[in-house]
């Protein structure tokens, strides 16, 4: 096995939304940084022809190395039709098992940008302010989230396309069901190309959101991170990133660098090498679950002592429920759907339920009469973590209980929708006959909080030179779809800390 020693004034750790506008503004200001990524680069063709495969004929790119495939829905008419057994290899999707809950993240050289729904949803204000209220709101929507939309390459759907395309006859079913019962909609932007996609639909070029293509990466259209901030930090020549490269350790040396211990392997799992890689500024970008991990083994193995008791708390599921709805006969959903949601229910006034529900595709290929659903509730419960030390792994602390607030939520909306229309719920869709899934979130949120585990400006607490820049510092909500707060937390983060602390 090879042992390799390295250096690089910065490194980020992750490709994610928070480490990739690290890393543009470090390079942008001369820092040469290094990017260390686990997953893969993904920008060549398989066989097949396609980077990625499609949601309805999976392979052993779709996931990290697992057996078998694991979407969100498991179930169709009770039926195991949706997961497939795979060769385990570095796929773009992961999602990992803590008990009662699993996560769902991304792999590769884009983090979550390679296999979610590109909804770019700025918070409202006022909910910001609530979350965050150290933060300077007035900066954050005047400075910070319009420049994290424009770098995202943030777009709206033209409305009049809208209401007459096949691929968004779902959610217009959806709409309408909504303001039967008296509910407001609105459009989602997106980060997928919205002209690209009307191309799709009439064949001028290659589909992928009309081609049942999301979770399991997007062959076109998507702006993911490779396409946006990741190719302008590359652009500065002062930003390298290493692929399959995962962190496995992080300890600090006498003359207060920061030491790495780095796992290089191939796609297929083989560790081709153990390295040790130094940096004067560390930037945790590896996303709630990577970095909240990262340090609490860290603090736990006496490898970073000083590291206090918030590190490792205030984690959230943004409050993530997932649920579906049969519609009638004469309102079918359509086989033509894009996999990119474009409009929510927006109940996030409700006073004592507050609900802000996309619209979810379920992109079969075939009519289903199902209407699909993610809801971001307002839950006040927050999971932990803690070091095992018989299994020397961090573990996420959640259990059942916990997302019942969650379930209350969406089912005092989703109630008021199937009365309003006469409707039930799909009981066919979560393995057994639950109508409502909590038991995975796509959004994990917090262990690392801004002003608590961190100063307010993602300093860790104890440690110098030491920064958290990713999903981790916001305290386990946002109300939204979380990639726009994250990247525009982080611009404000990195903003300040070039100034005052490096350079
Ligand atoms: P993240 O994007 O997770 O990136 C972390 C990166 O670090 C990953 O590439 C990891 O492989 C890498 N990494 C982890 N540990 C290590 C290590 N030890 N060493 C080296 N590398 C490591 O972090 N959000 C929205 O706003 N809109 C949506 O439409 C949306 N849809 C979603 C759909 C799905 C299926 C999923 C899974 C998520 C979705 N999200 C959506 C959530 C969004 O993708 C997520 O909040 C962000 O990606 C989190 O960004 P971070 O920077 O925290």
């Amino acid at each position: 096995m090879a042992e390799g020693r390295d250096y690089s004034e910065a490194v980020v750790i992750g490709t994610g939304y928070g480490a990739a506008a690290t890393a543009l503004r470090l390079g942008a200001a001369g820092v040469p940084t290094l990017m260390l990524e686990m997953g893969q680069l993904w920008d060549t063709a398989s066989s097949d022809g396609t980077i990625f495969p499609s949601m309805l004929n999976p392979d052993k790119r779709s996931m990290w190395f697992k057996t078998r495939t694991e979407a969100p829905l498991a179930t169709f008419l009770w039926l195991d039709v949706i997961n497939k057994d795979i060769t385990p290899y570095a796929g773009v999707l992961d999602r990992m098992h803590f008990g009662d809950m699993s996560v769902f993240v991304g792999r590769g050289v884009g983090g979550g940008s390679l296999v979610n729904g590109a909804m770019a949803v700025t918070p409202k204000r006022s909910y910001f302010e609530e979350i965050l209220p150290e933060v300077n709101a007035a900066e954050m929507y005047d400075v910070y989230f319009p420049r994290a939309n424009a770098n995202l390459g943030k777009n709206d759907i033209d409305p009049a396309w809208f209401e007459t395309c096949d691929c968004y006859q779902y959610a217009r079913v959806s709409r309408k069901a909504a303001q039967n019962a008296g509910l407001t909609t609105t459009f989602v932007p997106s980060v997928y190309d919205f002209t690209y996609m009307k191309q799709e639909e009439t064949n001028q070029v290659p589909r992928s959101a009309l081609a049942s293509e999301v979770i399991y990466g997007n062959n076109h259209g998507k702006r993911s991170l490779d396409k946006t901030y990741l190719a302008a930090a590359l652009g500065t020549g002062m930003v390298t990133i290493k692929t399959l490269h995962e962190v496995r350790e992080i300890t600090r040396q006498p003359d207060g660098t920061y030491l790495l211990t780095v796992r290089q392997t191939d796609a297929e799992g083989n560790v081709l090498a153990t390295k040790q890689i130094g940096a004067k500024y560390l930037f945790l970008g590896a996303g709630s679950i990577g970095s909240t991990s990262l340090l609490v083994r860290a603090r736990e193995t006496g490898k970073l002592p000083l590291l206090g008791s918030e590190v490792g708390q205030g984690w959230g599921t943004n409050g993530n429920v997932m649920l579906g709805r049969a519609n009638h006969i004469w309102d079918p959903t359509g086989s033509l759907q894009s996999g990119m949601p474009a409009m929510g229910i927006d109940a996030w006034n409700d006073p004592a339920y507050p609900v802000f529900a996309e619209i979810a595709p379920l992109p079969a290929g075939i009519e289903t009469w199902a209407s699909l659903y993610l809801a971001i509730t307002k839950n006040p419960e927050r999971g932990y973590f803690a070091y095992d030390s018989a299994t020397d792994s961090v573990t996420l602390h959640w259990d059942l209980a916990q997302g019942q607030r969650s379930i209350d939520a969406a089912k005092n909306l989703f109630d008021k929708i199937n009365a309003a229309n006469v409707t039930v719920y799909r009981s066919d869709l979560f393995s057994d006959t639950r109508t409502f899934e909590n038991r995975f979130t796509y959004h994990p949120l917090g262990g690392l909080v801004l002003g608590k585990a961190t100063d307010l400006y993602g300093r860790v607490n104890g440690y110098p030179n030491l920064y958290v820049t990713d999903g981790s510092l916001i305290p386990g909500s946002t109300g939204v779809n979380p990639f726009v707060t994250i990247t525009a937390l982080a611009e404000r983060n990195i903003e300040h800390i070039i100034a005052t602390d490096i350079r």
